[in-house]
């Protein structure tokens, strides 16, 4: 009997899917630990040591280590990458990160993120505009339009909210309405000095979003928790 041939997982898919797209427009591709230093997870990117992000009911700690913390977001690979590169830097950075919180069909204690982070001496939220409106119409097929509303994140300044909008057809459920796909801004320059970068020579965006919602986004899946529950009725489906 013929011996069935396996598959990659629909995250695993979607991973290479992204990371071959940047790699087209010239991004390079980083990983780095899961578990991370508070100084790389929280302190270089300009978390206030109050911000309730830190605290044990949001964050997993190692046990008897106040220094070390699971991921909370791939942001500190990039800490590690900026720290050991000069710019230009255009990279990005998918990976599992952590979160202490209850899990439902939205949420999930671990799940997947994707950063993209793009440092020169004459980068704006313009060319931010035009890489993700690339990315998301070659992601999804067809063309997209992208908005930014204004956000707050203590890593960036400004910061904004990510809508995508993919042009209207009768064949594509998501298409002709707004989205809400990620978050992003100008890496704040606490940041970048923190890395060892010059912030009155350079500037950069940054963006981040789950993994998980951009698979459920192309696949129509309902329930995050089917990524993870290694039940072969659903992955085989892809
Ligand atoms: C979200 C928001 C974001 C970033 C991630 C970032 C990384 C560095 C410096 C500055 Cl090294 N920013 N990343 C910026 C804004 C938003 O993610 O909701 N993600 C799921």
């Amino acid at each position: 009997m013929e011996t069935p041939r396996g598959h990659k997982h629909p995250l695993s898919q979607v991973i290479a899917e992204i990371n071959s797209i940047f790699a087209e427009i010239g991004f390079t591709f980083a990983e780095g630990p899961e578990r991370e230093l508070v100084a790389f997870n929280f302190d270089a990117l300009n978390v206030p040591k109050d911000h309730p992000s830190r605290d044990m009911q949001d964050t997993f700690y190692l046990a008897d280590k106040p220094d070390v913390v699971m991921r909370t977001h791939t942001s500190p690979v990039q800490v590690r990458h900026m720290k050991s590169h000069t710019p230009p830097i255009k990279m990005i950075c998918p990976g599992k990160v952590f979160r202490n919180e209850a899990t439902d069909a939205t949420h999930e204690a671990q799940f997947f993120q994707i950063e993209g982070l793009m440092i020169d001496t004459d980068v704006s939220l313009g060319h931010m505009k035009g890489v993700l409106e690339y990315f998301f119409s070659r992601f999804f097929g067809g063309e997209v339009q992208v908005r930014f509303r204004p956000s707050f994140f203590p890593f960036v300044e400004p910061g904004v909210e990510v809508d995508m909008m993919i042009a209207p057809s009768p064949d594509n459920k998501l298409s002709g309405r707004w989205i809400e796909i990620m978050g992003a801004g100008m890496v704040h320059p606490n940041v970048l000095e923190a890395s060892g970068i010059d912030s009155t020579k350079y500037q950069g965006f940054a963006f981040g979003m789950g993994m998980d919602r951009l698979a459920v986004l192309k696949y129509g899946i309902d329930d995050i928790r089917l990524m993870y529950n290694g039940d072969l009725r659903f992955t085989n489906q892809f």
